[in-house]
C-alpha cells in the first residue's frame, strides 16, 4: 500500500507532475509575464488535479469491478455542508510531491508556503458538522471505503467576517471568483429535479407527480486523495441549471428579464450556504436546496446501482445512504417516490429497501436547531413527498397504537407531523422524526451526547426502537490536523517513536513511555515556541499588536454561541485584568504568569447576543491591551475571519485549549481533539468528547471544572437563581459591575445591558454558577505553566492519549455499527 512512495513510481509521478506544471506555466506565459504566486498556485493545483484524476479513474474502475454487493457496500454521505478548507498542500502531501514543488518554486524565486497561502478556503460549511464531513472524506479515501460524498456547489460559502469599530460585518465569500482549479465538471451527469405542481392518478390508481418546474442538476467532482494508497474518495457537488436556459418566446418579445427568469430561479439554488441560525430556518429556498441535493444524489445512486447490478432488489443491502443531520432528511421520502412512482415497486418492498439503506446522525440537542417545515410549504413545493410522508406516518402510528394502545399523547409526540400546538396552529413536518422512522440506525457523536439524545429529545423513539440508537464518537483527520498543520511536531514524534503513527494514530500511545524524557520535553517546547512565533507574527501583521511569545497562549476558536460560553472566557479575562491592576506583583509573591488570550469565531448575522459578545471582546481588548499597568501580563486578541486555514495556524501555537460549554450542550466538539493532538492542554467542562479525551489521556491530564450534566439539570429544576452566585463572589461582582457600568466603552452603560440582564436574569448557560470554579481552575493552569517540566510532560501525555480520536477510527466504527450489512439484521 506504500506504492505511491516506492521509488520507481514516485519518479514517474514526479516527472508527470513536472511536465504538467511546465505545461500549465507555459500556457499562462503565452498570455503575459512571469507567473505570480496566484498563477503558480493554480498551476500546481491543475498539475496535481491531473494526477488525482488518474487515481480517480482507477478507484472507480476497481469499485465498479467489485460490483454492488453487500460485501463492498457503497456509502453515500449526504451533507448540506463540507468545510474543506485548502486542498493543495493535502494533495501534494498525498502525492509526495511537496519536495518537488518546493524545488521548482525555488527556481522561480518563490517559496512554497507563500504560494500555498494564495489558495482560497473552500468554506462550504458553518462549523463542526461541515468540518466533520470533510474529515470523513479524508478517512473514506485512507480506508479505501467505496463511497461518495454528496453536497451542493454553493457560489458563496460561509460569509467573510470583518471587524469595524469592534463590530462584526459580513461580506460575501466569493470563493469561485478566480475559478476553482480542483473541480472536474461532469457535464454527462445531469438529472432533472422537480418542484411544485400536482399529483396525478392514472386509470390503474398509480400516483405520479407532475412538477410545475424542473431544474437540472449537474455534477462537479472534487477528488480527495488517500495518503497511504492510491485510492481516492469523491465529493460530488450539484450545480443547478435551468432545463432550457432561456425562454425563447419571451426573448423574441423583448422581455429579457422574463427570458432569463428560469436561469435566475436555478441560480438561486446555487446561491448561498445557509447559516446555522434559527431565524433563517423555515426559508423556502433552503427547503428547495435540501430537496435538490437529495433528489440529484439519489438519482445518481440508482443509475449507478442499476448499471452495476441490473436490479433494484439489492439496492438497500449494497448501498448505505447516510444523513448528516436532518438537512438531507427528504432522502427517504424521495427514495420511496423514485422506487414507487418511477420504478413501479410495491410499497412494502420499497420501504424495506429504504430502511436498509438509510441511517442518520444527530449533531445537536439544541431544540432550536431541530428542523421542521410548514406543511403548506410541502404542499406547494413537494406535494408527492408530502403524500408519502403521510403514508409513512399512517403506517408508523398504526403499528404504534397496536403496541401502545390508548397512548394518544405518545402518538402525538412522535408523529411525523406536529399538529400545530407548538407553532400557533401551523402544522409542520418533523424532519428528525422522519429520519428516525426511516432509518435502521441513528447515532450521536460522543458518548454523553448519544446518552442524552435517548434520554431527552428522542426518548420516545428510543422506547419504540431501542435497537436503532448507537454512539459513534467523532474524530479528526491526523493528516491535515497534525502532519500538515504541524510538520515540526510530527518529526519530533517520529524521532521519539518512529513513523508508524502516521498510518495508525493509535500508535501515539507509545509516547506516554517518554513523557518524562527531558530531551523530548525540550523538543516539544521548542516546536511550540516556533509555532507561537509564527502566530505572533500573524497577530502583529493583522492587528498591529505585539504579543509576548513566552506568555501562555490561551485559545478559544469556534462559532460564537452562548452555550459555548465565550462570555465566560471574557469574564475571566476581566477578572484577571482587575486583579493585575489591584496586585501588580501577583497575589502569592510569584508574580503573574503572562497570558495571551486568543479568541476567534463568527456569529450568525441575526444572532444579536453572539454579536454583542464579539463587541465586548473588542472593547475589553482595547482597554486591557493599552493599559500600561498591565504590560504583557495580559493581552486579549480577537482574530477576524476564523476558518479552516486560520485554525491550521492557530492550533499548533496554543498552550491552552478552551472547551468550556455548559455540561450537556456541546454534542462532541472536534476542535478540542485538534488542540490536544498538537500538545495543548485543555481547560474544559465534563461535556461532549472532552469526557472521552480525559478518559483516554487520564483525567488528571486535563483541567476539568464546572457543574456536570446532572448537576446542571438538578440546579435548573430547583429554580436556578444566578444572583445568589454573584452575591457570594466579590470578584464576580466587580466583573459584572465593570461591564454594566460601561468601563470598557467609555461609560456607555446601555451597550451591554441585554447581556448583563440575561446573566443576572435567566443565565440559561449557568455562567454565574461555573464562574468561581473556572477562575480557580485557571489558577491551577498558571501553577503548572510555571513548571515547564510538568507542563511538557502533561503535553506529551495529552498527545499520547489522542490516538483514538482519528477520524479513521470513527469511520471504521461507522462501517461496523452503522453501514455494515450485519447492522441490518440487528
Ligand atoms: C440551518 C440549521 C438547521 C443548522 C443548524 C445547526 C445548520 C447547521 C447546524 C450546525 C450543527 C448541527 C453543528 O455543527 N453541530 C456540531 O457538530 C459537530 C460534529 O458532530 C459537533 O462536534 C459539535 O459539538 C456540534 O455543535
Amino acid at each position: 500500500s506504500e506504492s505511491s512512495s516506492s521509488s520507481s513510481s514516485a519518479c514517474g509521478l514526479q516527472d508527470a507532475f513536472t511536465a504538467a506544471l511546465q505545461r500549465e506555466l507555459q500556457q499562462r506565459a503565452l498570455v503575459g509575464a512571469a507567473p505570480g504566486r496566484d498563477e503558480l498556485m493554480r498551476a500546481a493545483a491543475a498539475a496535481s488535479r491531473e494526477l488525482l484524476a488518474q487515481r480517480w479513474a482507477t478507484t472507480q474502475a476497481a469499485d465498479a469491478r467489485r460490483g454492488a454487493d453487500a460485501a463492498s457496500r457503497r456509502v453515500h454521505y449526504l451533507s448540506m455542508e463540507f468545510l474543506m478548507g485548502r486542498a493543495l498542500s493535502n494533495a501534494l502531501a498525498a502525492l509526495r510531491l511537496d519536495g518537488v514543488l518546493q524545488a521548482q518554486l525555488q527556481a522561480q524565486g518563490q517559496d512554497l508556503s507563500t504560494v500555498l497561502e494564495r489558495e482560497p478556503d473552500a468554506a462550504l460549511g458553518n462549523g463542526g458538522l461541515g468540518r466533520l464531513a470533510a474529515c470523513f472524506l479524508d478517512s473514506f479515501a485512507e480506508l479505501g471505503l467505496p463511497s461518495f460524498g454528496y453536497g451542493l456547489r454553493y457560489q458563496y460559502g460561509m460569509f467573510a467576517q470583518g471587524i469595524q469599530d469592534g463590530r462584526q460585518v459580513e461580506s460575501p465569500d466569493d470563493w469561485l471568483r478566480l475559478g476553482n482549479p480542483w473541480e472536474l465538471p461532469r457535464p454527462e451527469l445531469r438529472y432533472g429535479v422537480g418542484f411544485g405542481g400536482r399529483v396525478e392518478v392514472d386509470a390503474s390508481g398509480a400516483r405520479r407527480w407532475v412538477p410545475a418546474e424542473v431544474m437540472v442538476a449537474q455534477a462537479y467532482d472534487f477528488i480527495v486523495p488517500a495518503h497511504h494508497s492510491e485510492r481516492v474518495s469523491t465529493l460530488r457537488q450539484w450545480h443547478a441549471q435551468a432545463a432550457a436556459p432561456i425562454d425563447f418566446q419571451a426573448f423574441c418579445r423583448g422581455d429579457y428579464a422574463g427570458a432569463a427568469s428560469r436561469q435566475v430561479a436555478a441560480d438561486a439554488l446555487n446561491w448561498v450556504l445557509y447559516p446555522d441560525d434559527s431565524t433563517e430556518a423555515g426559508r423556502e429556498l433552503r427547503l428547495k436546496q435540501e430537496s435538490f441535493l437529495v433528489s440529484a444524489s439519489l438519482q445518481d445512486l440508482i443509475a449507478r446501482h442499476l448499471r452495476e447490478s441490473g436490479s433494484l432488489q439489492n439496492l438497500g443491502t449494497s448501498n448505505a445512504i447516510h444523513l448528516n443531520d436532518t438537512h438531507p432528511a427528504l432522502a427517504p421520502a424521495e427514495l420511496m417516490r423514485l422506487l414507487l412512482d418511477e420504478h413501479g415497486l410495491p410499497w412494502d418492498e420499497a420501504w424495506t429497501i429504504t430502511r436498509q439503506a438509510v441511517s442518520y446522525t444527530n449533531h445537536t440537542l439544541m431544540p432550536e436547531a431541530l428542523e421542521t417545515w410548514p406543511v403548506r410549504m410541502f404542499e406547494a413545493l413537494l406535494p408527492r413527498h408530502l403524500e408519502i410522508i403521510y403514508e409513512i406516518n399512517h403506517r408508523f402510528l398504526q403499528e404504534l397504537r397496536q403496541r401502545f394502545p390508548g397512548d394518544d399523547a405518545l402518538a402525538a409526540r412522535v408523529s411525523l407531523i406536529d399538529e400545530g400546538g407548538n407553532y400557533g396552529g401551523e402544522r409542520r413536518v418533523r424532519m428528525a422524526a422522519l429520519s428516525i422512522v426511516a432509518s435502521h440506525r441513528v447515532n450521536g457523536v460522543a458518548a454523553l451526547h448519544s446518552a442524552l439524545m435517548v434520554q431527552t429529545i428522542f426518548a420516545d423513539y428510543a422506547r419504540i426502537f431501542p435497537e436503532r440508537f448507537h454512539n459513534v464518537t467523532n474524530g479528526v483527520t491526523p493528516r491535515r490536523w497534525l502532519q500538515q498543520a504541524n510538520p515540526a511536531l510530527s518529526s519530533v514524534i517520529d524521532g521519539a517513536i518512529g513513523t508508524a503513527w502516521r498510518q495508525d494514530l493509535s500508535k501515539l500511545q507509545a509516547l506516554a513511555a517518554h513523557a518524562k524524557d527531558a530531551a523530548l520535553i525540550d523538543s516539544f517546547r521548542s516546536v511550540k515556541r516556533a509555532n507561537k512565533q509564527r502566530l505572533a507574527e500573524r497577530i502583529r501583521r493583522e492587528l498591529g499588536l505585539a504579543v509576548n511569545v513566552d506568555s501562555l497562549f490561551d485559545v478559544q476558536i469556534k462559532r460564537i454561541h452562548e452555550y459555548k460560553r465565550q462570555l465566560l472566557n471574557l469574564l475571566h479575562v476581566i477578572a484577571r485584568y482587575q486583579a493585575i491592576v489591584a496586585n501588580p506583583e501577583g497575589v502569592d509573591g510569584q508574580g503573574w504568569v503572562p497570558r495571551t488570550v486568543v479568541i476567534a469565531g463568527k456569529a450568525a448575522s441575526a444572532y444579536h447576543m453572539a454579536k454583542l459578545i464579539i463587541q465586548l471582546a473588542h472593547d475589553v481588548a482595547r482597554v486591557v491591551n493599552s493599559d500600561p499597568r498591565v504590560g504583557d501580563k495580559l493581552k486579549l486578541v480577537f482574530l477576524p475571519n476564523y476558518g479552516v486555514s486560520l485554525a491550521e495556524t492557530i492550533i499548533p501555537a496554543a498552550d491552552l485549549s478552551e472547551q468550556i460549554s455548559t455540561a450537556g450542550t456541546e454534542a462532541s466538539g472536534t476542535g478540542n481533539m485538534k488542540f490536544a493532538l498538537n500538545g495543548a492542554l485543555t481547560i474544559g467542562t465534563w461535556d461532549g468528547a472532552n469526557i472521552e479525551m480525559a478518559e483516554h489521556m487520564g483525567v488528571d491530564q486535563m483541567f476539568v471544572f464546572g457543574l456536570r450534566t446532572e448537576a446542571v439539570a438538578g440546579l435548573k429544576s430547583l429554580g436556578y437563581d444566578p444572583r445568589l452566585y454573584v452575591e457570594q463572589n466579590r470578584q464576580l461582582q466587580g466583573v459584572i459591575r465593570a461591564i454594566a457600568e460601561g468601563d470598557f466603552c467609555g461609560g456607555d452603560s446601555a451597550r451591554y445591558k441585554p447581556l448583563v440582564d440575561k446573566l443576572l436574569g435567566a443565565d440559561p448557560y449557568l455562567l454565574m454558577a461555573d464562574f468561581s470554579d473556572y477562575v480557580a481552575t485557571q489558577a491551577k493552569v498558571d501553577a503548572v505553566y510555571r513548571e515547564p517540566q510538568a507542563w511538557g510532560e502533561q503535553a506529551i501525555r495529552n498527545v499520547a492519549g489522542m490516538g483514538w480520536f482519528s477520524s479513521d477510527r470513527t469511520i471504521a466504527e461507522y462501517v461496523e455499527r452503522v453501514w455494515s450489512p450485519a447492522s441490518l439484521k440487528a
